[in-house]
């Protein structure tokens, strides 16, 4: 072990930790800029670029960056003496000479992390100025826009599509003054296989890459009163949305969003909760058909659309292995605009299909060709967690202190397994659910399955179904999904079912989620709340839905017919 004293403060360390590490053990805070420690997802971005963490140690002449000076046994450090606040202040001047300042009107306003340093760093004047950068802001993507004269260069988007999600899409970009990061031959993203999972929107500090904002269509939508406007909202918004009216992470909402989108003049509030109960009725059906020889195995789920780009990039070579069922948010609309269109007496053209979901590639997923039908989007528009946000608070809605309501009837109706789609290994659990008593016949007395639960990349459990012993992967992360792909394509998976989520902890920790600055125990928390709200269900069980039921009698058939398939089913492209 190592001892140094911080601030006069004695801490022991192990070899290796940083002066950054070490300091927040005893609790002394050391503003960072581009460092980024998400070490329970195994992210770390260490690039020492933006000189903003320079302390004193005592015997060195110069000041060192304490996100990459590894303690010593006797250092002596201080962290806020004047010439560490000095230079502090001489970095974020010099980042921000460079900087437009647009802050009022930018889409990270209240938001930027260098915004917050410049606040908190007392900087009331710039005394670098000169020339800025003027390159163009790419807008060709359905999800994410792409402002180079924003990037500060701290690389921790880099970080986590090359490191993270092992896409490879973010480098450098031009050299020196000019410099920014971006795909490589500065290409537009819509021509890169970017995957739009949005994580490098999530960790950025500044508003370099953001997310295509539609509130403005969605208001224009809501204000047309020949169409009928009707919203969907995904599990995972329910316990993230209240962080943005200052709601402890983890906190419960879901009454509370039902009440606030009524009051924003929608049709009906459905739940795209439902659209996953009946995603498990396809793809338990699908996962005992495959188990019984009918297609190949393991089975891959399919809900998770970065995910999807993701596998239709790099291995079109197993196009066969996903499950073929569409998301549960395009199974919602298109149910919405077929089964209760006809139910309703309206036409599907005048009925529009909002969803508000915590990612970003649920934005290019709803205009994938495929997933339309005769040129009418099944789900016509997606704003994110945060975009509800900006809307709610353009309307003054006070939401802690809204009542609490209801969904609309049938299709906002749920169980507890729709709800855990939302984190790590719940889609998988879900379809366990209800695979399990499909093929035993036998009720399921205990439903937590916590072998499949938990935090690491990669997790693997097995399960007991009557006498079979099904061996289940887990993936989150597509760094972690690709070493699963890769054990298939080599032939020495021996998984039965595979679920992969893209964003670390699945949707919980998507790209459209209220910003969690680095802290993954916002993320933890959120999980904890997806867990307790499948407690709170009455029904646990997709199968056991009455609405589902309900739909399958009067309109599909039974799960897997011709019609279901027409509807529900989908292909990949490679
Ligand atoms: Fe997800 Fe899904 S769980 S993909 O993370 O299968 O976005 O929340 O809506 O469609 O249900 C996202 C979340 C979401 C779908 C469901
Ligand atoms: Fe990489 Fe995902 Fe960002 Fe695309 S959206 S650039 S894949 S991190």
């Amino acid at each position: 072990m190592i001892q140094l004293t911080i601030n006069g403060i004695p801490v022991e360390v192990q070899e290796g930790t940083t002066i950054l590490e070490a300091s927040k053990k005893v609790n002394i805070t050391i503003p960072t800029l581009c460092h980024l420690d998400l070490d329970d997802f195994g992210i770390i971005n260490q690039t020492a670029s933006c000189r903003v963490c320079m302390v004193e140690v005592k015997g060195r002449p110069a000041l060192v960056p304490s996100c990459s000076e590894k303690c010593v046994d006797g250092m002596v450090v201080h962290t806020d003496t004047p010439r560490s606040i000095s230079a502090r202040r001489m970095a974020v001047e010099l980042l921000l000479s460079n900087h437009p300042y647009d802050c009022l009107v930018c889409p990270k306003n209240l938001e930027c992390d260098l915004q917050k340093l410049a606040a908190d760093l007392g900087i009331r004047e710039v005394r670098y100025t000169g020339e800025k950068m003027n390159h163009p802001k790419d807008q060709t993507s359905f999800a994410l826009v792409k402002d180079p004269n924003k990037c500060v260069m701290c690389r921790r988007c880099e970080t986590m599509c090359n490191e993270v999600q092992t896409c490879g899409i973010l480098s450098a970009v031009d050299r020196g003054f000019n410099v920014f990061v971006g795909p490589a031959f500065n290409l537009d993203m819509v021509d890169t296989s970017c995957t739009f999972c949005g994580q490098c929107v999530a960790v950025c500090p500044t508003a370099a890459l953001t997310e295509v904002n539609n509130t403005d269509r969605l208001w224009e939508h809501l204000n047309d009163p020949s169409k009928h406007v009707v919203v969907q909202v995904a599990p995972a918004v329910r316990v993230a949305i209240g962080e943005l009216f200052g709601l402890e992470p983890g906190t419960i909402t879901t009454g509370q969003m039902v009440s606030a989108l009524r009051s924003l003049g929608f049709d009906a509030v459905f739940d795209t909760d439902f659209g996953a109960d009946l995603t498990i009725m396809e793809e338990a059906s699908e996962l005992i058909e495959r188990l019984n020889g009918k297609g190949r195995l393991p089975m891959l789920t399919s809900c998770c659309p970065a995910w999807v780009k993701f596998f239709e990039h790099q291995f079109p070579d197993l196009l066969d292995i996903p499950s073929t069922c569409k998301s549960p948010q395009i199974m919602l609309g298109t149910i919405i605009k077929t089964y209760y269109a006809e139910r309703t007496g309206l036409n599907p053209a005048d009925i529009v299909v909002a969803s508000v979901m915590p990612c970003l590639a649920k934005k290019a997923e709803a205009a994938r060709p495929e997933l339309t039908k005769d040129h009418n989007n099944n789900v016509d528009i997606v704003i994110t967690t945060r975009e509800l946000g900006l809307m709610l608070k353009e309307a003054s809605v006070d939401y802690a202190a809204l009542p609490i309501s209801d969904f609309d009837p049938l299709l906002g109706e749920s169980t507890g397994a729709s709800v855990i789609f939302g984190t790590t290994g719940g889609v998988i659990e879900a379809a366990i659910r209800t695979a399990y008593e499909w093929v035993t016949s036998e009720t399921l007395e205990k439903v937590d399955f916590e072998q499949l639960r938990g935090f690491d990349g990669i997790r693997e459990a097995t399960v007991d179904i009557g006498d079979q012993t099904l061996k289940i992967g887990i993936a989150h992360g597509l760094g972690n999904a690709r070493k699963l792909l890769e054990a298939i394509r080599d032939g020495s998976s021996t998984f039965h079912a595979i679920e992969i989520m893209a964003c670390p902890g699945g949707c919980i920790g998507g790209g459209g989620q209220p910003y969690h600055h680095g802290n993954t125990d916002i993320i933890k928390k959120r999980q904890a709340a997806i867990y307790q709200e499948d407690r709170n269900k009455v029904l646990r069980k997709s199968h056991e839905n009455p609405y589902i039921q309900q739909l399958y009698r009067e309109y599909l058939g039974k799960p897997n017919s011709h019609k279901a398939h027409e509807l529900l089913h989908t292909y990949y492209i490679g």
